[in-house]
């Protein structure tokens, strides 16, 4: 058999697969993420994303039919090589009022105790951008998934260490005039209405926003359902959605994320038995 999302994710850390959303439900999307681009730029939503858009005082019932498609679905199951997958969180990405960066990181730094022996799991998570609109902001160091850091990947981003993990995008052209594109191996990656990029995050990425993009990308991902039991990094934001605690509120979740919402609960509740449904919602 041949698996050849698996090798292309596992060789590069990254797959991209154009039009994975239908139109129409990214139409229905864009309706029901307005209410959140709407408040770009004002206070907490100001910059960057809203990090749990499944929380009940913004969830949409198309974020529900996007977390059950099969195209995306069955593309991560091939990935992870199992169909016991984990939801891993859903984030929408909305740009900046101001033009900022989000400067090149792997989501677990050379150092972490883990890294060595997730670095040989090349494929035990996949986080997604799923673009609404046309998106060019993300940036990505193809294979830097499964090794070290190089000198120069360090070199280079030690360079922007004390700008934090975002930062206005001229503080950062005062240290390379091309602080995206300098990043030896660096590729910035395309996405059109619909386009879905799947990748490892232990892979160096980074992120250029612009305030004349109009930006609402889908930022989530699945795990391994038993990576989480295994390692500490991929139980990272386990405790970020309590209200599915009580997911009534869903309806049939469906037949993907309904498993896939199950086993994260299983592990947040193992990991944070103090978690409560209600009293997180309201807070
Ligand atoms: O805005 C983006 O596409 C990048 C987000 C990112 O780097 C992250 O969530 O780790």
């Amino acid at each position: 058999m041949s698996f050849p999302l698996r090798d292309a994710f596992s060789r590069d850390g990254f797959i991209v697969l154009r039009g994975g959303i239908p139109m129409p439900l990214v139409d229905r999307l864009r309706l029901g993420l307005d209410p959140i681009i709407g408040q770009r730029g004002q206070g907490r939503l100001g910059t960057g994303r809203h990090q749990a858009i499944l929380d009940p005082a913004c969830y949409h019932p198309s974020f529900k039919d996007f977390l059950n498609l099969p195209q995306l679905n069955l593309a991560a199951e091939e990935v992870i090589g199992t169909s016991e997958l984990a939801f891993a969180g859903l984030a929408v990405l909305i740009g900046s009022v101001d033009h900022r960066v989000c400067n090149w990181h792997r989501d677990f730094k050379d150092g972490y105790h883990e890294l060595p022996a997730l670095l040989d799991r090349p494929n035990t998570c996949i986080q997604f951008n799923c673009a609404l609109y046309d998106d060019r902001s993300l940036w990505i160091v193809p294979g830097s998934h499964r090794r070290a850091s190089t000198a120069g990947e360090s070199a280079f981003a030690r360079r922007f260490e004390d700008l934090g993990f975002t930062s206005p995008y001229g503080l950062a052209a005062a240290i390379d005039p091309m602080p995206m594109a300098s990043m030896p191996g660096a590729i910035n990656v395309h996405l059109e209405p619909g386009d879905c990029a799947l990748y490892n995050p232990l892979m160096w990425h980074a992120a250029e926003y612009r305030p004349e993009w109009k930006r609402a990308t889908l930022h989530g991902g699945w795990r391994q359902a038993s990576s989480m039991y295994e390692f500490e990094a991929m139980r990272w934001g386990i405790e970020h959605n309590p209200w599915l605690l009580e997911p009534a509120y869903l309806g049939n979740p469906g037949e993907f994320l309904g498993p896939q919402m199950e086993r994260y609960n299983q592990a947040a509740l193992r990991f944070h038995p103090d978690l409560k449904a209600s009293a997180a919602a309201a807070g």
